[in-house]
């Protein structure tokens, strides 16, 4: 990972990506190394015992927050996104040593079972909605801390946050988004997807065609 690291930090991050506003979205697009990264078949292994075998990447980020980087206040993805049924697994990876100084993801189990409202968000933090309070019991919530390398998988409605990064060391995360063929993503060249996205064939067969796609990058890139 500290190879792997050093590429993203020297070769991904600096240059423009396929959305030419946000270097740090989609970059399995046009980087075989990040493609690599999400179709690991530590991964897809698990992924598949999930939801079976074909599996489609819609969406890749890397949630990067320097020191002082703000809250990302609780919330379910569910909430923000153009999917259609809103069915979708995350990965979240860990690029950075991420403990709890560096403002860790924090989960809150079983929190996916029901559909939580989402009110306008505090100043200050990084979404303009976050999870309606009196549903969220932040003593039930749990620390991801990883080592890089490590990942977790979630679904669409499981609550998560992390605090605003009071350590002096970067907290890098790739979260990766996979869905099964049959979900359509309800407008691919809008917020928060952008002109010309595409999706991405990581394990089976797109046997519905609902969603643009493309091939991952070639092996040089
Ligand atoms: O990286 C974080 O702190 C939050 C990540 C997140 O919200 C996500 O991956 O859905």
């Amino acid at each position: 990972m500290n190879a792997i690291r050093q590429r993203i930090d020297t070769e991904v991050i600096p240059t423009p990506g396929p959305n030419p506003k946000n270097p740090l979205q989609a970059r399995h697009l046009d980087h075989r190394l990040v493609h690599d990264l999400i179709a690991r078949p530590e991964i897809l292994g698990r992924l598949r015992a999930l939801v079976g075998n074909d599996l489609v990447v819609w969406a890749s980020y890397f949630f990067t927050k320097e020191p002082g980087g703000k809250e990302i206040p609780w919330h379910q993805d569910a909430n923000y996104w153009p999917i259609e049924p809103p069915l979708n697994l995350s990965v979240w990876m860990a690029i950075d040593e991420v403990t709890t100084e560096n403002s860790c993801v924090r989960i809150i189990p079983g929190s996916h079972r029901r559909v939580v409202p989402h009110v306008p968000a505090r100043d200050g933090v990084a979404f303009g909605q976050e999870a309606d309070p009196a549903y969220v019991d932040e003593d039930a919530a749990v620390d991801m801390v990883l080592r890089p390398g490590q990942f977790f998988l979630f679904n669409e409605r499981l609550l998560h946050q992390s605090h605003r990064n009071t350590s002096s060391r970067r907290r890098m995360g790739l979260s990766a988004r996979y869905i099964p063929p049959f979900v359509a993503l309800l407008d691919q060249d809008a917020p928060p997807l952008f002109p010309d996205h595409a999706c991405v064939v990581v394990s089976g067969d797109d046997t519905f065609g609902l969603n643009r796609t493309t091939n991952p990058p070639p092996r040089t890139a």
